[in-house]
This record gives C-alpha cells, sequence and structure tokens, in this order.
C-alpha cells in the first residue's frame, strides 16, 4: 500500500510522515496488527483529534516512531520520561470547586483497562472478546458494598432501557464512526454490556472503546468521594485481574490520549456566561490543563450551556494529581463565569 496522505488537523495527520509510513508499513505484530489497522481510524474520519488506535501491547514499540511523537504531542511526555500512579486517597487533598452546588450538575472519574495477554478491542477476535466478557464479568460478581451491582449485557437490553442509559449518561453511545473505522465495533452488539450497582453510582463498560471503562460518578461536586470510590473498586479489581501495563506508559489503552493514569475526571459544570464565546472558554479550560466536551461526551455539542470539562492529560501525571488539576481549573471557570 502507498503512503496514505492524511487530511484534518489529527495528531495522525501531523505525525505520519512518508518517512515514518516507509519505516513501519510492513511491520506486524505477534497478534497480527499492522500500520494500516492502526491509523485506519483517522484516515476514515478526518475530524479525529487522535487519529490512531492501538491493536494491541505491543503496537505501542513495534510502531513507536508513530506513537512515540504523538504521546509527547498529546500528553507532553517524552521516549525518557516514565509514568508514575498515585491513587492515594489520603494525599488527594481536591477541594469540592462548588460547594453551593450552583454550577456542577454532576463529577464523574473513568480509569480504562485492558486485560494482558490478550490484544485490545479492535484486534480481538469474537470468540477472544467473549472471553473478555466473561472474565471481567467473574471479577465484578462479589464486589463487596456499595461496588455491588449486576451486568447487563446488550443484547439482552430492550432499546428503551437502552436510550434512557445513553441519554442519562450511564452507558456508551452505538455506532461511533471513529471505533467503527478502527475496528472496535465489529461483531456488536455481541460481549458488549454494562455493570452497575443499583444506584448507578459505580460502573463498568465492557468492550468498548477499551475492554473495561470503570466509572465513578454521581451529582455535584464532591470529588474527593467519587474518587475515594474508583480507588475501592480499583483495589478490589487488581486483585481479580491483570491489567496491560508498562513501566514506561503505566496502563496500556486502545488509544494513546488515555495513556498512563487512563483516567478522565470531569464534571458537567453549567456555564451560561462563558458560552457565549466557545473558543475562549476552550482557551480558558486549556490554560488550566483542561479540555471541553459537548454534554454527550466526546464528539458532541453543548446543550443548555453544560459542558463536560476534564483533565487533557492522562499520563505523566498521577491520578492525584489530575483530580486536583481539574479541582483548580473549575474553581477557576467558576470564578470567570461568575466575572462574565
Ligand atoms: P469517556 O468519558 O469514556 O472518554 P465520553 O466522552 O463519550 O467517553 O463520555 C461518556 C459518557 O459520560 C457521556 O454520556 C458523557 O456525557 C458522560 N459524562 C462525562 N462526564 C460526565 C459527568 N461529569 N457527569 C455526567 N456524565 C458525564
Ligand atoms: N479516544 C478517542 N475516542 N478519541 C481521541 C478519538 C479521536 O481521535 O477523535
Amino acid at each position: 500500500m502507498s503512503y496514505p496522505k492524511p487530511s484534518g488537523r489529527s495528531l495522525l495527520a501531523r505525525h505520519l510522515t512518508p518517512e515514518v509510513w516507509r519505516l513501519l508499513n510492513d511491520k506486524e505484530t505477534r497478534y497480527g496488527v499492522r500500520l494500516a489497522h492502526v491509523v485506519a481510524s483517522g484516515l476514515a474520519n478526518p475530524d479525529s483529534s487522535v487519529g490512531v488506535y492501538a491493536g494491541d501491547e505491543e503496537s505501542y514499540t513495534l510502531f513507536a516512531p508513530l506513537f512515540d511523537p504523538i504521546i509527547a504531542d498529546y500528553h507532553g511526555f517524552g521516549p525518557e520520561d516514565r509514568h508514575q500512579s498515585d491513587l492515594e486517597v489520603a494525599r488527594l487533598n481536591a477541594p469540592n470547586p462548588d460547594p453551593e452546588g450552583r454550577y456542577v450538575v454532576s463529577t464523574r472519574i473513568r480509569v480504562a483497562r485492558n486485560l494482558c495477554c490478550f490484544p485490545f478491542g479492535s484486534a480481538l477476535t469474537r470468540r477472544e472478546r467473549r472471553i473478555v466478557e466473561a472474565t471481567v464479568v467473574r471479577a465484578l460478581e462479589d464486589l463487596p458494598g456499595e461496588l455491588a451491582g449486576s451486568y447487563h449485557p446488550l443484547y439482552e437490553m430492550d432499546e428503551t432501557t437502552k436510550e434512557r442509559l445513553i441519554h442519562d449518561h450511564f452507558l456508551f453511545k452505538e455506532g461511533d464512526r471513529f471505533l467503527e473505522a478502527a475496528g472496535l465495533n465489529r461483531d456488536w452488539p455481541d460481549a458488549r454490556g454494562i455493570f452497575h450497582n443499583p444506584g448507578k453510582t459505580f460502573l463498568v463498560w465492557v468492550n468498548e472503546e477499551d475492554q473495561l471503562r470503570i466509572i465513578s460518578m454521581e451529582p455535584a461536586a464532591d470529588l474527593q468521594r467519587v474518587f475515594a470510590r474508583l480507588a475501592r473498586a480499583l483495589a478490589e479489581l487488581e486483585r481479580r485481574l491483570a491489567f496491560a501495563h508498562s513501566e514506561r506508559l503505566g496502563y496500556l489503552t486502545s488509544c494513546p490520549s488515555n495513556l498512563g493514569t487512563a483516567m478522565r475526571a470531569s464534571v458537567h459544570v453549567r456555564l451560561p456566561g462563558l458560552a457565549a464565546d466557545e473558543a475562549r472558554l476552550t482557551a480558558l479550560a486549556a490554560a488550566h490543563g483542561l479540555q471541553v466536551r459537548g454534554t454527550h461526551g466526546e464528539h458532541s455539542a453543548s446543550e443548555g450551556a453544560v459542558y463536560d470539562v476534564s483533565n487533557k492529560r492522562r499520563l505523566g501525571i498521577t491520578e492525584v494529581e489530575a483530580v486536583r488539576e481539574l479541582a483548580n481549573g473549575v474553581a477557576a471557570l467558576i470564578a470567570a463565569e461568575e466575572r462574565a
């Protein structure tokens, strides 16, 4: 295949040069992942922000001449850097940025995980995906206390329930064209599903962009409590499952934007004053290391001036630092909103 020049402004378009293509084009990982597989989504979707998906752990080393510049660009993390984790709740010290509850609608912290010794979602076979699902569901079955819940496979869910869960921000959307082009939606809805506790404050998505998305969420802005619940869940799951992890890059994920902590800590915050100039809002958030998404997540628009504001960097920053950065940045956005 000759060099497929990517269009658009994705990190793929910036870093897939003819030289990189020539260097990597004929390489293949142990699980059979090739460069064409890694870049397929970004080529099909010029409006991607990143545009590449690793098919397995080895993709990050075999295709490093493409991934490393993308990782450096997105996270400011160089080839000599080493990622460090810190999930110690006692060290968090992230004050509630909206104690009177005037702006923040809800808080959600999620991490992505993939099982070690399997390819990632875009390269899984149907049979392997089912094994991943069964392994994860078994690990979730006997979680204690507030984390206890039940698993709901997608193929058993009626349309009304599904739509309600998506609308209420609990479940992933269907038919995402970025994931589709990456090969992440193959055999849909087979082996996909959601686990949640009765109050839907603890949820796990199975076999979406990553094999697990582990989520703690609740109304208002008690970051400390949301983080503590997530940390408890992760400690339990680490005892039951072995996750794909590297000394250098931390937790390994399909998309390089999620490496390291694999954590996106976000608030849904209503900012009607700042909404008048979204470019300024985005710049203000970026100055605090934050990213702005729409009300229904990535690639969606804001509704009713509610924005999803989260840490942009997930690698080269600890979990505790990422949540603290969110708390400080959101407090600054609220102060700007009050002046607007
Ligand atoms: P991810 O967070 O897994 O990267 P998305 O950006 O698509 O993926 O978000 C997934 C879902 O989580 C969407 O429905 C989004 O609206 C919801 N969400 C994100 N942050 C919050 C929040 N703070 N409160 C409520 N829902 C949220
Ligand atoms: N993580 C992934 N969904 N995203 C960054 C897609 C994109 O490249 O726009």
